[in-house]
């Protein structure tokens, strides 16, 4: 546990019975949030359902919970000397120095006095008559607010698979994402692991470290490439210090808000076998994550590309993990590589290697039911002290729908989005006046750097409510034609790539029964925030403002 998440957290003041803007959600976005809108002279209170700060690096806290962009970029910029001051102590940051880090952020601009910690928001019903939103929480808040932030995460809402029997099993049982803040004490214990995604390839090498024995209850094998994490260098430190202004820029300009150093190779198809095999190589041993889709421009484009780096990447699982069998297994071949996130690991492979650790195909052989003891399979059955369900989240608009949402009209959300999640520039949704999403569906969410993207919308919104307030505006919304033509715009960008092919939570196919759309725009955060600049530099054209 981090030393800061000890702290005390709410600094409980009397709560307002009216607001200008209420946040919701106090992780990266919503701390900005909170930051900026009182910067635009906005009062501003913030509800969130944890006990402290972080958003998911609040709620992530399972063994091996790292961050898998470089921590020097994924990071605030709005406060340069925030970023001269800060040190990470590593180049991919763990669980709990992201968590230090939004800890001081939060004591350094003051901004625990507008959070109320514990108050999860269950309500948010927009009044037309009042023309203001009533937001209401659990713990029993009711505020109004004319303007409401939504920044609750695109992974957020827990997915929990309702196993049959899933109350009966009487051993520990945890999702990751709602990890005891004492940690779980896995020491020579009988553990399960159930999903193989990017906190499955994460937790896994970390709990057989410790477990007696392991089991990993895969269904589908994930793509993961060797972090290369270690200690941050002081000379990076200092280059990215003397040159942060200027690099900044660079990602505001990039399709994924990153910086990336490195030589772009052209078509998979523009080398000779060997002269790929070269590249690959030297990636594999030098490159992390995303950068390793920047080797070459088809392979998130072109199904015959992609098919040549993913063949090559099966032959690395089969030179790491000994048992043939098990590397077989382990080889990804229903989804085109990097049609689900990429995931960055530290020796996931080779956990496979150890004595103490089985691989479970729930594809061939499914779960049937939890048990008392444990899980059993239609074959099999497998006793267990600890459960770890890594099986993610109900991604995307999960978050946003719990929150009861009901706008002019008395429409739901839940009733507007019942198939395709409307939105215009992931920002807003028509009927939902003044009301606004941070990394909702149609924004570039996870396919960029989210930290870049947070400042960025975050700002647009605030500019957008000054501009509102200079004017003598009361509400602002988007229309159904706005929301009906950048969702078809969406969709186009999503099928000229390979993306749509996985059913992944990106398009909604995890859930049982979630209407399926691909629901990020792929078309780049700097194409994505040029437009944004451009709609607002028309006087925002498909919003209507109205006095
Ligand atoms: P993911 O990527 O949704 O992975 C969840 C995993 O859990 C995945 O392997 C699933 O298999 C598995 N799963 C889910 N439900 C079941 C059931 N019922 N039975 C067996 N296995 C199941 O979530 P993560 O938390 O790993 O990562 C989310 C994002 O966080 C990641 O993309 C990064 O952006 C950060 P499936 O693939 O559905 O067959």
């Amino acid at each position: 546990m981090s030393v800061a998440s000890e702290r005390s957290e709410a600094v409980e003041e009397t709560t307002p019975a009216s607001v200008d803007v209420v946040v919701v959600g106090a992780g990266f976005s919503g701390l900005y949030a909170i930051h900026r809108m009182r910067k635009a002279g906005f009062d501003v209170l913030c509800f969130e359902a944890g006990d402290g700060v972080g958003g998911t690096w609040y709620w992530n806290r399972y063994p091996g919970a790292r961050v898998d962009i470089e921590s020097v970029q994924y990071s605030y910029a709005f406060d340069e000397d925030l970023q001269q001051d800060w040190k990470w102590p590593e180049l991919f940051s763990p669980q709990g120095d992201l968590e230090d880090y939004i800890n001081h952020v939060a004591d350094r601009f003051d901004l625990r006095r507008s959070i109320r910690f514990n108050a999860r928001v269950d309500s948010v019903v927009f009044d037309e008559e009042e023309r203001r939103w009533q937001v209401g929480t659990e713990a029993g808040h009711r505020v109004r607010a004319k303007y409401v932030i939504a920044a609750t995460g695109p992974l957020d809402a827990t997915n929990v698979p309702s196993f049959p029997g899933i109350d009966t099993f009487e051993g520990e049982l945890h999702h990751t994402s709602q990890w005891p803040r004492e940690g779980v004490d896995l020491r020579g214990k009988r553990v399960g692991v159930i999903g193989t995604g990017s906190t499955g390839v994460q937790v896994v090498p970390e709990v057989a470290k410790v477990a007696g024995h392991l089991h990993v209850f895969q269904r589908t094998p994930a793509y993961t490439v060797p972090a290369h994490n270690r200690a941050l260098d002081p000379d990076y430190e200092r280059e990215w210090k003397e040159n942060y202004a200027q690099r900044r820029e660079m990602m505001r300009h990039h399709p994924n808000a990153l910086v990336l150093p490195m030589t772009q190779h052209g078509s998979v198809f523009d080398h000779t076998p060997e002269e790929r095999l070269a590249i690959l190589e030297e990636a594999w041993r030098s490159r992390s994550g995303l950068l390793f889709f920047f080797l070459f421009n088809d392979v998130l484009t072109d199904i015959r590309a992609n098919e040549v780096v993913a063949e090559w990447f099966r032959g690395k699982i089969r030179e790491i993990v000994k048992d043939p069998e098990v590397a077989e297994l382990l080889c990804p071949t229903t989804y085109p590589l990097g049609s689900k996130r990429l995931s960055i690991d530290s020796g996931y492979y080779d956990t496979f290697n150890r004595d103490n650790v089985t691989l479970v195909d729930v594809r061939r052989d499914p779960i049937v039911e939890l048990t008392p003891k444990g899980i059993r399979t239609e074959e099999a059955e497998y006793d267990l002290d600890v459960l770890i369900l890594a099986t993610g989240f109900d991604a995307m608009t999960g978050s946003l729908l719990r929150l009861n949402v009901v706008g002019a009209g008395g429409v739901p959300l839940r009733e507007k989005w019942s198939g395709t999640p409307w939105n215009y520039l992931g920002l807003m949704v028509s009927g939902f006046p003044n009301m606004f999403l941070v990394h909702g569906p149609g924004s570039p969410s996870v396919l960029a750097q989210m930290v870049t993207q947070s400042e960025y919308q975050i700002d647009w919104i605030a500019d957008l409510l000054s501009h509102m307030e200079q004017e003598g505006l009361e509400t602002v919304d988007t229309t159904t034609e706005a929301e009906r033509t950048w969702c078809a715009e969406v969709t186009e960008l999503a099928n000229g790539t390979l993306f749509p092919l996985a059913d992944s939570w990106q398009k909604g196919a995890n859930i049982e029964g979630k209407p399926q759309s691909y629901m990020i725009w792929v078309g780049g955060f700097d194409a994505f925030a040029d437009r944004c600049d451009q709609v607002a530099a028309a006087g925002y054209d498909g919003f209507v403002l109205k006095p």
